[in-house]
């Protein structure tokens, strides 16, 4: 036994320890040193029964997915995996899992292998396989319904998400909860069980139901995954493996997950979200920001605006528990401000993802007020002002009166210059960007922008600051439309060229929505507002190239009135219910001001809208890597991820690229700058990535902090 797994005796109790920081992952190594402790018990006649326990923080967090990488390249060959170990442990003495933390994928599934579980009450339980494009794979699928039923097996296991312990309690999961100390409490329920008969769960069938009750779930479950996790193959493949245990004897129901598992394994959508998976983690490493850097309080916050911006960020400092003050200009602003804060609270409550408690106790933390009185108290303030240099360097201005020495002061800016709006103020190096997604209690990304003089200790603080508010911050350079908006822009402007060019908008947004995009292009504008696209055009028509084409259609929408959902029609007329219907009366209005502006109409296929749209994001993702602005390219891929809804199972934009093959997107990328000019003219990195045969995934930049 080595520093992973410890054996250790309580009396007539063998207690098996699991010490591989940071979450117990069950690398092969624990997997053997388990092996051998279950070994050494069994052999052990004074041994009356086994207690499994993690050290630590949590019980077992899953396989080491890092193992995955290895597997699916070739590195290491694909073994018998843990189903060897799992048989071993059923077979022996009564063995009792001490659940604290999480048990999560590989780590349940050894739990349910035990002969029965105990939990600490903030035990979380689940079979997350699904969101890695796996599915368990250790019998998982086949011993789950046997303890908690087929429903909430296949919830499980095609959703994802963890059960509480008290959940795990109610549906058999898990025999006791331990309040308390949990070693000692599982110590005790192994005593009452020695010697005794062991139940194994891969014998028990009396939750598996039968045909006719089973058929509607599974169909049910297929319905909502192609709904609720659409192009995704795990989450049917999970249904698929949990409908076999209802069918087949456990053995052959473990091959039907094998062979699922493997095929998942080795899809480009599993090492797409395996990629997500630890990039959600590698975004928050800053290479120039020591570890060790001072971490500045944030106990107490404010909101200068209280828009739906403003009150959304205040929604969300309130949610983490931080105190916020919510300031407007005048009383009306402020009151229309908090309704609309209370009926997204009421709207939480109604869809069971917070108790009316937690609203209540949240809303006391929220003080709308009229004036600046009390900002020096507080130690970070987030202005989210009418979008315009001139209201937000007022408020810099006025932050920089009141606030206190030290105090961050941050612009939820989503395109404005973070230097210019910084220069408003005496403490530059206090100013930062913190540009949430609208709606910002919802939306999970916060693209954290760093001006030339932006301190590390303002930048280190808002990264740790991101996770307690729920948020995946990522930290980007300061230029025009920060990394999210600056793609975004080229990714729209195809999407209205190609209207101009003959495509209609339903046709143009439905080839995106089955690339996998949550929402069209088109669709999206109408969502935020065409006049906030409208407006920023404007604001920057004085820096476009003249002689380069420009969109035309977008303005010409505008200037109709027509903004989208909040006037009722833009590219689609809405009904009461915000259903959009696509509108002859644009496509019509479009094909006139197209053949006014002498643009030739044609017949334009989904592949071409797919490749401009997606094509014009990665190739300016590649001039936003180059220029430092993103450090890495998957902090690019995380923020279409979580910011613009590019579909997680492509792994984000620069990943998607590099499956394509970067050779095979620069040529597409090359065809559209001879057919359509410089718009398209391939970035240098790009051409230089494809000349030495590298990936995004190979560059690693430093941080473009402009002198
Ligand atoms: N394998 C390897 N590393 C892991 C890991 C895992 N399963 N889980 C976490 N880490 C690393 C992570 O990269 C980070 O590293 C550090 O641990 C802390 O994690 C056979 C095949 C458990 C809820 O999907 O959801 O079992 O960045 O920052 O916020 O059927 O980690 O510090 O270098 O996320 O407190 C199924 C994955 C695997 C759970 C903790 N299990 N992990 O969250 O910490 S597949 C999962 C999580 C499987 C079987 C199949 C979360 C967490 P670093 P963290 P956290």
């Amino acid at each position: 036994m080595d520093d992973l797994i410890r054996l250790t005796r309580d009396h007539e109790i063998a207690i098996i320890t699991i010490n591989n920081p940071p979450v117990n992952a069950l690398s092969p190594a624990v997997a053997q040193g388990i092996a051998q402790a279950i070994e050494q018990a069994g052999n052990d006649e004074s041994v009356k029964a086994v207690v499994l326990i993690g050290g630590g923080r949590t019980f077992i967090a899953g396989a080491d997915i890092k193992e995955f990488g290895k597997i699916t390249s070739g590195r290491v060959p694909r073994g018998p995996g843990l189903l060897p170990l799992l048989l071993r442990i059923e077979d022996s003495k009564p063995v009792v899992m001490a659940i604290h933390g999480m048990a999560f994928g590989g780590g349940l599934e050894l739990a349910m292998a035990g002969h029965y579980r105990v939990a600490a009450a903030n035990a979380q339980l689940g079979q997350p396989e699904v969101k890695l494009g796996i599915i368990p794979g250790a019998a998982g699928t086949q011993r789950l319904p046997r303890l908690v039923g087929v429903a909430k097996a296949l919830e499980m296991c095609a959703e994802g998400n963890p059960i509480s312990a008290q959940q795990a309690l109610e549906f058999g999961l898990v025999d006791r909860l331990i309040d308390g100390d949990l070693l000692a409490g599982a110590v005790a329920f192994a005593r009452g069980v020695a010697g005794k008969p062991a139940p194994k769960t891969r014998e028990r069938n009396d939750k598996l139901g039968t045909l006719e009750r089973n058929t509607p779930l599974f169909a049910a479950a297929r319905d909502k995954a192609r709904l609720k996790q659409r192009g995704m193959r795990s989450p049917l493949a999970a249904i698929e493996a949990v409908e076999a245990a209802t069918k087949l004897p456990f053995e052959q129901g473990c091959e039907v997950e094998g062979k699922l598992f493997d095929e998942c394994l080795f899809s480009d959508q599993s090492k797409a979200l395996i990629h997500v998976f630890f990039g959600e983690r590698e975004v928050a490493k800053i290479p120039d920001i020591p570890k060790e850097i001072a971490i500045l309080p944030v106990n107490t916050a404010a909101v200068v605006g209280a828009g739906t911006m403003g009150g959304g960020i205040a929604m969300v400092f309130a949610n983490a528990g931080i105190p916020v003050l919510l300031k407007d200009a005048d009383q009306p602003a402020l009151d229309r401000g908090l309704a609309t804060i209370q009926k997204n609270y009421a709207s939480s409550v109604k869809r069971g993802r917070f108790t009316q408690q937690f609203v209540d106790e949240r809303l006391k933390l929220i003080r709308p007020i009229l004036n600046y009185d009390n900002f020096s108290d507080v130690d970070m303030v987030v202005e989210a002002v009418f979008e315009g240099m001139a209201p937000k360097t007022q408020v810099f201005g006025e932050l920089d009166r009141v606030c206190r020495k030290g105090a961050i002061l941050a612009s939820n800016t989503s395109t404005l210059n973070i230097d210019e709006i910084a220069s408003a103020t005496s403490r530059p190096e206090s100013v930062i960007g913190t540009h949430f997604f609208s709606p910002a209690n919802v939306m999970r990304l916060l693209e954290i922008v760093r001006g030339k003089s932006t301190g590390k200790e303002a930048i280190a603080t808002c990264m740790q600051l991101s996770r307690k508010l729920g948020k995946v911050g990522v930290l980007v350079g300061n230029c025009r439309g920060f990394v999210g908006n600056r793609m975004f822009h080229h990714y729209v402007r195809e999407s209205l060229f190609l209207v101009e060019e003959g495509a209609e908008p339903d046709y143009v947004d439905r080839a995106l929505y089955d690339f996998g995009m949550a929402l069209g292009p088109l669709a999206t504008g109408d969502l935020a507002g065409l006049d906030v696209g409208w407006r920023i055009r404007k604001e920057y028509r004085h820096l476009e190239k003249p002689g380069v084409r420009q969109p035309i259609v977008g303005d010409r929408l505008c200037e109709l009135g027509r903004f989208g959902q909040k006037t009722g029609a833009g590219w689609y007329k809405y009904d009461e219910n915000r259903r959009a219907i696509p509108d002859p009366e644009v496509n019509e209005l479009v094909r006139q001001w197209a053949i006014e502006a002498g643009i030739p109409q044609r017949k334009v296929s989904s592949q071409e809208i797919v490749e401009r749209c997606i094509y014009a994001l990665v190739n300016e993702g590649a001039r936003i890597l180059e220029e430092g602005i993103a450090l890495r390219a998957v902090d690019i891929d995380i923020i279409y991820i979580n910011g613009y809804g590019f579909p997680a199972h492509l792994g984000g934009p620069m990943w998607y690229a590099d499956t394509v093959g970067l050779k095979n997107v620069y040529q597409r990328i090359c065809d559209f700058h001879r057919q359509f000019g410089e718009l398209w003219e391939p970035a240098p990195l790009l051409k230089h990535l494809v000349e030495e045969g590298k990936t995004f995934a190979e560059v690693m930049r430093q941080p473009a902090v402009v002198a």
